[in-house]
């Protein structure tokens, strides 16, 4: 997709690069008028011989966003907020959102509190969806159909989760993973929100996913995570509640989804109470494991895409 952005971008200039190792072009240099710059190609080995693979084009100048004095990325990023009954966690959380992502969409769970109408004073241009369903599940999914961005986010509105993260979640995808998992677990993450009886839980329950499916992960239960809108097909949601995480991440798995962790800090809700009721939505959650584990494909699950990771990235 395009986006209309007129800020002229200092950041990034053609630079005419030195020429490669001996024996090599320098592929900037001797590219004829008028064709776009390409990327500094791949250095591989073939049979033992270097092999240089120039990437794609890169997008023209205006497509680039900077994020920090270092960073620009070409792909435009949605946030997803599912909210119910957050009128006064909206400030916080809204404060906490960088100021480069493209679309804010608040997902409303029929909140009989102001959390529309805030969401609409503080940001006049958030996108309001209002859920026909129930559960955060149904609202998330809603919220994913409406982004219009290549990259989407999922934050939570109660204040637990810091939008400020975001670039970390960002810069994984463009740098080649296709799924990013918040973790509370990895190092430099951590949680004032989990209880005990949630720690043990998740413990279980990420175990459980990581014997069935081979994976990896840390934290199987967190709301925190992104992923390239092309992926949404794969993820295929269908379900409600807050076992939705958890589908995310299995089918992710399957659908052989380059998936990485980021370490994420996650605090204790600011204004009112969680909607999560351990029991329920444990088993909830289970149920949704082991359906997906009967529903897996005879065939072995398919190798991540083997195009170049710092390319695949770059939508
Ligand atoms: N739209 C919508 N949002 C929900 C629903 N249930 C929970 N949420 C939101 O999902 C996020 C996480 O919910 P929360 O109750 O804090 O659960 P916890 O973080 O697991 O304790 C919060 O932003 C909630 O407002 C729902 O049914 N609809
Ligand atoms: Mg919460």
């Amino acid at each position: 997709m395009h986006r209309s952005r007129n800020s002229p971008f200092p950041l990034i200039t053609p630079i005419a690069r030195p020429p490669g190792p001996v024996g090599q072009s320098a592929p900037t240099t001797d590219r004829p008028e008028g064709q776009p710059l390409t990327m500094s190609p791949e250095i591989t080995r073939y049979n033992g011989k270097p092999q240089v693979t120039p990437l794609r084009s890169v997008p023209p100048v205006e497509r680039f966003t900077p994020l920090t004095s270092h960073v620009a990325i070409s792909p435009t990023v949605s946030v997803v907020v599912p909210a119910m009954n957050e009128a006064e966690n909206l400030p916080h959380v809204f404060a906490t959102l960088p100021h480069w992502i493209d679309e804010i969409v608040l997902v409303d769970g029929n909140s009989v509190d102001d959390t529309v109408a805030v969401a609409k004073r503080l940001r006049p241009n958030v996108r309001i969806v209002t859920q026909t369903g129930k559960g955060k599940g149904n609202a998330l999914s809603a919220g994913f159909a409406a982004c219009t961005s290549d990259i989407i986010v999922m934050i939570d509105a109660d204040g637990s989760t810091d939008g400020r993260e975001i670039i970390h979640f960002v810069g994984s995808l463009v740098t080649g993973a296709d799924f990013v998992k918040g973790s509370r677990y990895a190092s430099g993450g951590g949680s004032d929100d989990l209880t005990f009886n949630r720690r043990f839980g998740n413990k279980v329950l990420t175990g459980l996913v990581n014997r069935i499916y081979g994976t990896r992960y840390t934290d199987l239960c967190y709301g925190y995570n992104a992923f390239w809108a092309r992926h949404l097909d794969a993820l295929d949601l269908d379900c409600d509640g807050f076992e939705v995480e958890t589908l995310m991440n299995i089918r992710a798995a399957r659908a052989g989804l380059r998936v990485h962790e980021v370490p994420s800090y996650e605090r204790s809700r600011i204004h009112g109470e969680s909607n999560l009721h351990v029991v329920r939505d444990g088993v909830r959650v289970l149920k949704t494991i082991i359906r997906e584990w009967r529903r897996r494909p005879a065939q072995p699950m398919p190798e991540p895409a083997s195009a170049p990771a710092a390319d695949r990235g770059v939508a």
